[in-house]
């Protein structure tokens, strides 16, 4: 049995209630089996070096890992490894943050050796980044060999160094595989390329499947799972009709989540790569999502913070599942927004998309 606690404070802008509502999908799509026994939204005004949350919070959770006889605790907050071993010491369950929870899904989904390499850098990275908090308090510790440091901080040193170590292997490894990337990227640099883009679960993989009409044994797979699309997956398509038609290419790619910490994308800049190169990124927005707007802020900032240059073009998907009257709205507002209203499900307002291909250089 399992429960979720997402931690908020005042200064988080989101809902908690959407966090805990996205949290329990992450918990979901883990792979860990966890069945969601229990939400709750514990609010911690002064978060604490040892646990994170105080006393009080520790002793009334304790009493619920006992009622209910829970075996794992997912929070959504960001703890150290030091705090994760000190909740499990105090609640005698495991304890998963989001991050760990993302970082499962990611290692579930990636399927070529490239994304996979690319996961095990990101959980160097994760665990390098717990390990400054971790080693804390033994570094205000003195005594031991050596005149300024203590304890902690020679062991804070040798796990680093281990972390180091494995980072730089699967670095290695990584860019060996990114020549071969290059190289085919040099080979397709006379054709337009089109990356689809977005936050997870608004449609990417459908809209891609659709756009290239794809036989079913080489379709993306699109079950509603967030992160299903881990590795970018490029195919030719073609724009217009007769003689004068033009070959694009089209990349499906990673969907991003709110609030990633930037060490992922880093461990991903060898997938991320075609949408810095991209000619256009369609933004694929999922209209009918309560948060659909918080959705695209997040999404602008990460395209922002990556570097792209291409130009942004909105898609606004999912029309289908908007009641009649948000889907006459959202059909005027579209228009006034250069932005395409289309479902990538039943494939209505395609074509409008598919006729402004052919006008691209
Ligand atoms: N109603 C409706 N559902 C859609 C539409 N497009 C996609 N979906 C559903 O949304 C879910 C996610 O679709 P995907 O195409 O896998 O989304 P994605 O953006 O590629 O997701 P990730 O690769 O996991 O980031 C699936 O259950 C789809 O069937 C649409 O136009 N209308
Ligand atoms: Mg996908």
């Amino acid at each position: 049995m399992h429960v979720i606690l997402p931690f908020s404070s005042d200064s988080v802008l989101r809902e908690p209630q959407d966090c805990l509502e996205e949290m329990a999908t992450l918990c979901h799509f883990s792979g860990l089996l966890l069945r969601v026994v229990e939400k709750r939204i514990v609010r911690v005004r002064r978060p604490t070096a040892y646990a994170l949350i105080g006393k009080g919070h520790l002793s009334s959770l304790r009493d619920l890992v006992e009622r209910e006889k829970l075996s794992v605790l997912c929070l959504d907050a960001d703890i150290s490894s030091l705090q994760q071993r000190n909740l499990e010491r105090e609640l005698s369950c495991r304890v998963i943050d989001r991050v760990g929870l993302i970082l499962e899904i990611f290692a579930l989904n990636a399927k070529s050796q490239e994304g996979r390499l690319q996961v095990s850098r990101a959980e160097c990275e994760w665990q390098r980044s717990r390990l400054v908090q971790a080693w804390q308090h033994l570094e205000r510790q003195r005594g031991g060999r050596g005149f300024l440091s203590g304890p902690g901080e020679r062991q804070i040193e040798i796990d680093r160094r281990l972390l180091d170590k494995r980072s730089r292997i699967l670095d290695e490894r990584i860019k060996k595989l990114k020549r071969n990337r290059d190289t085919q990227r040099r080979f397709r640099r006379s054709c337009h390329l089109i990356a689809l883009t977005g936050y997870t679960n608004s449609g990417k993989s459908t809209l891609f499947n659709r756009l290239l009409s794809l036989p079913l044994s080489m379709r993306q797979d699109t079950r509603k799972q967030p992160f299903l699309t881990l590795d970018t997956k490029i195919k030719r398509l073609r724009a217009g009709v007769g003689p004068g038609h033009r070959t694009l290419l089209l990349a499906d790619t990673v969907g991003f989540i709110m609030n990633l910490p930037h060490f992922l994308f880093e461990s991903f800049t060898a997938t991320l790569e075609e949408v810095v190169h991209a000619d256009t990124i369609l933004h694929v927005r999922d209209i009918a999502a309560a948060n659909s707007g918080e959705q695209k802020h997040e999404v602008l900032r990460v395209l922002k913070s990556l570097g792209c240059r291409g130009r942004i073009i909105e898609v606004w998907n999912k029309i289908d599942a908007l009641s009649e009257k948000s889907r006459i709205s959202t059909l005027a507002s579209s228009s006034g927004c250069e932005a395409h209203a289309l479902s990538a499900l039943t494939g209505e307002g395609c074509a409008g998309l598919q006729a402004l291909f052919s006008s691209f250089e």
